[in-house]
């Protein structure tokens, strides 16, 4: 299976990993850590030499509760950086951000990927995307982060993320966007109970149905703290074998923080798994 964008094709015979480059001075994980310009560029030549294919590029918090900021505040800081990384680096840079004229912004000065936690639902963020040429990932959410996980609710959580995505492809597919371009995702944490990510992270599987490749986050979030009984900075073991289980169902993208860390563990999984022919 591939994703294209206008000027990029991603393979995805074998795992890959995109690399999270938060720009956000409050992201719950690692806030703060990458904001200037010169670490940022540093953090991501980094991820990529230790195997990261996509730099996830953020600068808007979806921590539940975060503030939000406005969009002349989210290009100030994504932007520039965005800039510097694609004239040192040759891999994918996405853009993570569900405002349209971000969307429109990051692509002109050369990002590929639209990652999109609102699955392009914000106003215009369905025509820029198509205009754009880039490919999206299309992630489920219940709810919006301010409010998400006050009460997440579902009869069958797998089925209604099933079904939300494929109307969101049918949406994109309405303006153009072809389904080569995009890859679905189905949003570990977002609007979900521990029950419900843990149902779905044992049933991502069917997802495949959709006949779209799936990009799988869990790094360091609170389905696996819940579990262990760790704080952010100690969830990296629990973060790798919930990426393994994905694997294993086929998921083709792991969104992480800890690049070289997921990367060694894949070249294990990996090496395993072409025994079994
Ligand atoms: C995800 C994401 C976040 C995710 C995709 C965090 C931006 C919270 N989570 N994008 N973004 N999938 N596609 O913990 O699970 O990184 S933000």
């Amino acid at each position: 299976m591939l994703l294209s964008s206008k000027s990029r094709t991603l393979n995805l015979s074998t795992p890959r990993i995109m690399g999270i480059l938060n720009l956000t001075p409050d992201s719950f994980s690692d806030g703060g850590q990458f904001v200037g310009q010169d670490a940022a560029l540093r953090h991501a030549l980094q991820m990529v030499k230790d195997g990261a294919a996509i730099i996830d590029v953020g600068g808007e918090s979806t921590r539940p509760g975060a503030a939000a900021i406005t969009a002349q505040a989210e290009l100030d800081r994504v932007i520039p950086v965005i800039e510097l990384l694609r004239q040192e680096l040759d891999c994918w840079i996405s853009i993570d951000t569900s405002k349209a004229v971000v969307m429109g912004e990051a692509v002109s000065v050369g990002a590929d990927l639209i990652n999109d936690i609102r699955a392009l639902r914000e106003p215009d963020a369905l025509q820029v995307a198509a205009d754009s040429h880039a490919a999206v990932c299309l992630m489920h959410m219940q709810g919006l982060p301010r409010t998400m996980q006050q009460a997440p609710n579902y009869d069958d959580v797998t089925a209604e993320v099933a079904q939300f995505l494929a109307q969101r492809v049918a949406a994109c597919e309405q303006v153009g966007i072809e389904r080569g371009r995009i890859c679905l995702d189905p949003g570990y944490g977002f609007g979900k109970q521990l029950a419900h990510n843990y149902e779905l992270l044992a049933k991502v599987g069917q997802l495949h149905q959709l006949g779209l490749p799936l990009l799988a986050g869990m790094s360091r979030k609170s389905m696996l703290g819940q579990l262990v009984g760790r704080e952010v900075d100690q969830r990296l073991a629990a973060g790798l074998a919930a990426h393994l289980f994905a694997l294993s169902q086929g998921v083709q993208i792991l969104r992480v923080h800890d690049v070289k860390d997921m990367a060694d563990a894949i070249t294990v999984w990996q090496y395993a798994t072409d025994y079994q022919g």
